[in-house]
């Protein structure tokens, strides 16, 4: 009887053990079998009813299940705890031989890049670089540059005022301006003067509310037109290439006296008339001129001793003759696939 249950305890609980597919559950089996008050201590405790005889036969057999189980779990836990390790390494493999990810780098914008190869020649050409604020005084702006209150020119550049004496500079020239001042009427001044500039303006292809200025100023004594002509010729080749020419025509600035506008001849067709230069052979790149009297004795220069040239140009419309860039919003949306043509080996 006793030996009938203990064998059909056997073969249940090695089939549960054979079964299983958790470890949490191959303990639980080893509670419920073997444990205190598991079917085996019960088994145990009703020896006393039996036989002298039969006392050690069950004894032992009971003994032997229990090996016999225990043994089996230890078997099937150590099996289901190699199985679970394979898992583990099979689920944390890597490929060493995939491809890396590429690295993505930024580089300057194009804008920036221009800018800053017209700064480097003209540090090489002992000029140095200033730069200030743009959010401006009237006087800096307009007055000191020859542009009294009541002058026309105020109105046709319509600009963002913020008071009635505080604007968003319409040039970089205040610039100009104060450092002529903090010199105190003594020269040489040479400086170029990069930076954002703002103008009440209707956005489209050609024009921007906000945009960017490149000026460069250089006082001193004896400073002539001819000075001009040879900077900018330098200026010219470096920028377009060495087979440039260059040429002045008459034009008009109130903070300049005489007042030019310079060309250059065409780097598509070489002057041979072409959809770049359309058909004239020249292409419009600067204005520029002798620094007016007037700028020179409001800001502390006597214009009987000292003589300078100034030019102005836009970095914007270098680049885009430069590099054929049709529309001036392409550099101010910031469009990667417009942005990343221009990265810098
Ligand atoms: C243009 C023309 C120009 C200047 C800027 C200047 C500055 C001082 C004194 C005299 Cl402090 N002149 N700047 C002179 C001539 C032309 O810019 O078309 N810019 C885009």
């Amino acid at each position: 009887m006793l030996r009938e249950k203990l064998l059909e305890l056997r073969e249940k609980a090695l089939e549960s053990v054979h079964s299983t597919n958790s470890l949490k559950q191959l303990q639980d089996i080893h509670v419920s079998y073997l444990g205190k008050k598991g079917p085996i201590t019960e088994v145990l405790k009703g020896m006393g009813k039996l036989s002298e005889e039969e006392r050690p036969v069950i004894g032992q057999l009971a003994n032997d299940v229990r090996k016999t189980i225990e043994q089996q779990i230890k078997v099937r836990k150590e099996k289901l705890e190699r199985k679970l390790l394979e898992q583990q390494i099979e689920s944390e493999k890597i490929d060493v031989t995939l491809p890396g990810r590429k690295i993505r780098t930024g580089s300057h914008h194009l804008l920036a890049s221009v800018v800053r190869e017209v700064e480097d020649l003209f540090i090489g050409l002992g000029f140095s670089v200033a730069e200030g604020p743009e959010v401006e005084e009237d006087y800096y702006n307009f007055e000191a540059l020859n542009l009294p209150k009541d002058h026309p020119a105020r109105d046709m550049q319509d600009s963002f005022y913020i008071t009635d004496e505080i604007l968003l500079r319409t040039h970089t020239s205040p610039m100009q301006a104060r450092t002529l001042e903090k010199h105190k009427g003594k020269g040489p001044v040479r400086i170029i003067c990069p930076g954002k500039v703002y103008r009440r303006d209707n956005d489209d292809a050609t024009h921007s509310h906000q945009f960017m200025q490149i000026e460069g100023l250089y006082v001193d004594k004896n400073v002539r037109l001819s000075d001009l002509k040879g900077v900018l010729t330098v200026f010219a080749r470096h920028m377009f290439g060495e087979d440039r020419e260059i040429r002045l025509r008459p034009s008009f600035f109130p903070f300049t006296e005489p007042s030019v506008e310079m060309d250059i001849s065409c780097f598509r067709c070489d002057g041979h008339g072409c959809s770049v230069c359309k058909g004239t052979g020249w292409i419009e790149i600067l204005g520029a001129g002798m620094v007016h009297p007037n700028v020179l004795r409001m800001s502390g220069f006597d214009p009987s001793v000292y003589t300078g040239f100034a030019f102005g140009m836009g970095p914007e419309r270098i680049a885009m003759l430069k590099y054929g860039i049709d529309d001036i919003r392409l550099f101010y949306t910031n469009d990667v696939r417009f942005l990343k043509q221009f990265k810098q080996a």
